[in-house]
């Protein structure tokens, strides 16, 4: 059954703004480098796949429902933070938005009565709610050693112990 088109546009802005994503963690990502701390750029790299891997499985879905996954204009990502307690809040707050634009893609998919992407968006409902606890977890220890000394640099060598293990398969 084609899709309702409302429902094949919110899940192809989806599709961008999880490769939003994905290029806003690889800055962060450059910008950890920058800064030399390997683990958090790594950890910022794993999420950039992640992120990818979000992006990848709204495509197969709407390839597998038979419809056009249309790949839009990327908006350019931010560049510089003040420090690693700011690039994990902008993080946090991102999550958040990312938690409210699946909430209306799911919104939208019970108005047209999609059942079939109501079930498939019940892995991003999940998920985002593991993404925002994560990224909240690693900004409350930040904060608890003020971002700084020997604290700053313990956490970036666990950062580093991160690894990309795709969810979206599982
Ligand atoms: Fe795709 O969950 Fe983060 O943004």
């Amino acid at each position: 059954m084609a899709m309702n088109n409302k429902m094949l546009d919110i899940l192809n802005e989806q599709i961008n703004r999880e490769m939003y994503s994905a290029n806003l963690y690889l800055s962060m990502s450059a910008y950890f480098t920058d800064k030399n701390l390997p683990g958090f750029a790594n950890y910022m790299r794993v999420q950039y796949q992640e992120e990818m891997s979000h992006a990848l499985k709204l495509f197969d879905y709407l390839l597998e429902r038979g419809e056009r996954a249309i790949l839009r204009e990327i908006k350019e990502v931010k560049l510089e933070w003040t420090n690693s307690i700011d690039v994990f809040e902008d993080t946090y707050e991102h999550e958040q938005f990312i938690t409210e634009s699946i909430n209306n893609v799911l919104g939208v998919a019970h108005e047209v009565k999609d059942y079939a992407t109501i079930n498939m968006l019940q892995w991003y409902i999940n998920e985002q709610v593991e993404e925002e606890a994560h990224v909240s977890a690693v900004l409350e220890q930040l904060k608890m050693v003020e971002g700084k000394g020997t604290g700053l640099f313990m956490l970036d060598r666990e950062m580093q112990g991160r690894v990309f293990v795709d969810s979206t398969q599982a």
